[in-house]
């Protein structure tokens, strides 16, 4: 007789998901002084003077340029808070942030 029994095992894989990143774009427009554009670079994003110059001259000749990329809440308050600063001044600067693939 065959007394060998089988028991099913069940291994649980725990995945832990990061979450996605957002990245903070930069959109280029005909209005805002390009000096302004550096210095909200410098001051919402950390950029130094050559970094922010850099960012602003891609959005400038592209339409657009990638800034950074952070948590979703961090990439949407610092978007709100440079077009903010465009539009204190009464220019029309635009971040907009969209999640990374
Ligand atoms: N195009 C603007 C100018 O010539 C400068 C500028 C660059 C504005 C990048 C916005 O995202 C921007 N004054």
């Amino acid at each position: 007789m065959n007394n060998t029994t089988t028991k099913p095992r069940t291994k649980v894989r725990v995945k832990t998901q990061r979450p996605r990143l957002h990245k903070v774009i930069l959109v280029n427009d005909d209005f805002t002084p390009r000096e302004f554009v550096v210095t909200v670079l410098k001051g919402e994003f950390r950029m130094n003077e050559d970094q922010a110059f850099r960012v602003m001259m891609t959005a400038h000749k592209r339409g657009t340029c990638v800034v950074a990329v952070y948590a979703q809440d961090v990439a949407e308050t610092k978007a709100t808070r440079g077009t903010e600063a465009g539009r204190s001044k009464g220019y029309p600067l635009l971040f907009t942030t969209e999640p990374e693939e």
